[in-house]
């Protein structure tokens, strides 16, 4: 099976990010991000004027953990409460004003709190002076993690992430423990298959309502769903579009979308998948385990202490502490 090819250039692109594995050459080792970490920070800070040198070496680092990476930074940009702006500065210090489309927008902007709740997906509009201005996603007090996903023109897909603070009373939400089935807005949706450390697995979401399959489903920014994964522990992203689009002579309006993903590492993360259907937007997130959470797919980390709600959460950010 050749995953690279059925995957879009746009999940490609992140995918690679995340994951390292689609035809990019080998899996980053378990105690690799750190060092990459440092060495992207200087890349970025070198690239000045000298886009090239600074694109390779961060393919093996999941996205969304930098705020800047090859040169591009995320700078939030103070705004009247209810609205969230950013730019996206470029090598040369300026913000980006040309970016190309991926998924039939420019940027999409993906906000979760630290504790995994509360995530949006939605799309701000590109003012002439670079700055992106989209209605506040940020619903109710906590810090919050921003996500830019995005192509520069003439560049690499990159997703940035920096951390916002809304004010206020913060009531921190476990992670809700693992299941199979979710529902929202009087769907149901089930998943099947379990993602994989550092290899391909394939995921099935399955909706349904009223007990009866849909198979009406409409496109949504060109697929049938998008899922979004983020690790536990640090958010690490991960964008992944389904196999098959609509309209390729294959690929059903539901009830099943299948996508193939990989994870960087043993842990728990929440899989967000946006589907469309009845002219509305629907979000179903569960909570997964990847790996064996008694024996963590790494050499580095050490037994977790117990914990209620991040049983496997620890194997991921102590790769970092080596
Ligand atoms: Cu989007």
């Amino acid at each position: 099976m050749n995953t690279a090819t059925k995957l879009s250039g746009f999940a490609l692109g992140l995918a690679a990010v995340f994951g390292a594995a689609y035809g990019v050459g080998q899996v980053a080792g378990p105690d690799t991000p750190a060092v990459a970490t440092r060495h992207d920070a200087a890349n970025a800070g070198h690239a000045d004027g000298d886009h090239a040198t600074g694109a390779a070496p961060t393919s093996h680092l999941p996205g969304g953990l930098l705020v800047s990476d090859r040169g591009y930074t995320m700078q939030p940009v103070t705004e009247p409460a209810g609205e969230f702006a950013f730019r996206i500065t470029g090598p040369d210090g300026a913000p980006v004003t040309r970016y190309d489309v991926a998924h039939d927008k420019r940027m999409h902007l993906i906000v979760a709190r630290r504790d995994l709740s509360g995530f949006r997906h939605v799309h701000p509009e590109l003012a002439a002076d670079g700055t992106w201005r989209v209605a506040s996603p940020l619903a109710g007090p906590g810090v919050w993690r921003a996500f830019a996903d995005f192509t520069p023109t003439g560049g690499e897909p990159l997703t940035l992430g920096v951390d916002v603070t809304v004010p206020g009373a913060l009531e921190e939400r476990p992670l809700p423990t693992p299941a199979t089935s979710a529902t929202v807005d009087g769907y149901t949706v089930t998943l099947t298959g379990t993602p994989q450390p550092g290899r391909t697995a394939q995921l099935t979401l399955t909706v349904s309502r009223d007990g009866k399959p849909v198979t009406d489903l409409q496109p949504y920014l060109g697929a049938y769903g998008h899922l979004v994964a983020l690790r536990q522990g640090d958010l690490a992203y991960l964008h992944v579009h389904p196999d098959g689009a609509p309209g390729d002579g294959r690929t059903a309006a539901g009830p099943a979308v299948t996508f193939f993903a990989e994870v960087p590492s043993a842990g728990s993360y929440r899989l967000f998948l946006d589907f469309r259907h009845g002219g509305a937007v629907h979000t179903a997130e569960f909570t997964v385990v990847a790996g064996d959470p008694g024996v963590p797919a790494t050499t580095a980390a050490p037994a977790a202490p117990a914990s209620p709600t991040a049983d496997a959460g620890h194997g991921a950010p102590g790769h970092g502490h080596n």
